[in-house]
């Protein structure tokens, strides 16, 4: 079993560096029948539309191979598969300190981590090819700049604090995002949240970790986890997506259980939680005009600036150059590793026959 599971973690490495689709290779399977060309269909009129509203409104499962709307598989595939991106392109900026790691318990568990974002990415690219995409085309989307990944990716980490501060915020902001994906009414994201989930929750943990280290620790210790809180609170509130008002998806997303709370919501959420995080640290979340509402019982935000947001995700970010050079770096330093996968599998294939 141990040997099994090293294997397994072994194919999600090579297939990070290589972009190969592990399915190639007969390690995958997504319980599929058939071809999933031949699993979509469409749900065309009136009556088969309310049919499917009505198992969505009683809480069933769709799954790969039921009658759905076209516009339904449309919105899964560009959420699950930028969400996949998110988390490839995710491991860049801790990947970046895994060689500087202050000591060997953090080096591991950090590599842990970052090696658990790819496996994240590997079940979401799977649950995608579920609704008839292809890796390929989904690689290719991304690495043409068509598709999305999440904007705080797109942020650098200068000093160790910054992976304390990306556990504790990206992977806390990301938990609060993904818990209720759990309950997502297409059945393979739902099972895969679950999962990602128990690992996320770790990852916030260790990150929560790193900064209570070091605000317990020196000046210089605090002053950098003061600073790293200072740069990456604001792009975490972004990450939740637009206001409600400005979200162009939410509406249908509800309609059909993908989403369970809107933005703003999960926003809050996150806010409420984490605020008395940072006063159990000790620092300061760098915002003048948080206040706790009595009445509410909520915390209430400055204004945020979405000026940054829309920049960001317009390709004019800190890192976004960089991160998509990285990518694919990796892509084409992993033909080798494709191309040999692939013949691999024809020559078993023929011996087969
Ligand atoms: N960044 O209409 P809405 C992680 C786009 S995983 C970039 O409100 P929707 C784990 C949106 O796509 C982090 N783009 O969209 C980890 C749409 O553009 P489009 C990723 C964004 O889908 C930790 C447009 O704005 N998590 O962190 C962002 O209803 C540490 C209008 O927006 C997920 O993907 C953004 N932040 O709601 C890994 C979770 N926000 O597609 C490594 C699943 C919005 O029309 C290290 N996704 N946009 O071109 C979701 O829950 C939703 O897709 C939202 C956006 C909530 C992100």
């Amino acid at each position: 079993m141990h040997l099994l599971l090293k294997f397994i973690d072994f194919c999600k490495i090579v297939s990070y560096f290589s972009g190969l689709n592990l399915k190639d290779v007969a390690m995958y399977t997504q319980g599929l029948t058939h071809e999933p060309e031949a699993a979509v269909h469409a749900v065309g009129d009136e009556a088969a539309l309310t049919r499917f509203q009505a198992r969505i409104d009683g809480e069933q499962r769709i799954e790969p191979n039921d009658a759905m709307p076209a516009a339904y598989r449309r919105t899964l595939v560009r959420q699950i598969s930028q969400h996949a991106h998110s988390e490839i392109v995710g491991m860049l900026p801790e990947g970046n300190w895994i060689t500087r790691a202050p000591t060997l318990r953090r080096k591991v568990a950090l590599l842990a981590k970052v090696q658990d974002e790819c496996g994240h990415g590997l079940y979401l690219y799977a649950a995608a090819e579920t609704l008839d995409a292809t890796r390929e085309q989904l690689y290719d989307d991304l690495l043409a700049g068509k598709a999305r990944y999440s904007s705080i990716f797109n942020y650098p980490t200068p000093t160790w604090a910054d992976i304390g501060a990306i556990g504790w915020l990206v992977d806390g902001a990301a938990l609060m995002n993904q818990i209720p994906l759990c309950r997502c009414s297409y059945g393979p994201y739902a099972r895969a949240m679950i999962r990602v989930c128990k690992e996320e929750s770790f990852h916030q943990r260790q990150g929560y970790e790193i900064m209570l280290t070091l605000a317990r620790g020196t000046p210089a210790q605090q002053r950098m986890a003061q600073d790293a809180l200072n740069r990456w609170w604001w792009p975490c509130l972004m990450m939740f997506g637009p206001p409600d008002g400005e979200s162009q998806h939410s509406d249908t997303s509800t309609l059909w259980k993908i989403k369970r709370f809107s933005n703003d919501e999960l926003r809050q959420k996150f806010i409420d939680a984490t605020v008395p995080q940072a006063h159990f640290l000790g620092l300061t979340i760098p915002d003048a005009a948080l206040r706790f509402d009595e009445a509410t019982g909520h915390w209430q935000h400055g204004a945020i600036d979405w000026e940054e947001f829309r920049q960001v995700l317009a390709g004019n970010g800190p890192c976004n150059n960089e991160r998509m050079a990285a990518r694919r770096k990796a892509h084409d330093e992993g033909a080798w590793v494709r191309e040999a996968a692939l013949a691999h599998a024809s020559k078993q294939a023929k011996r087969a026959a």
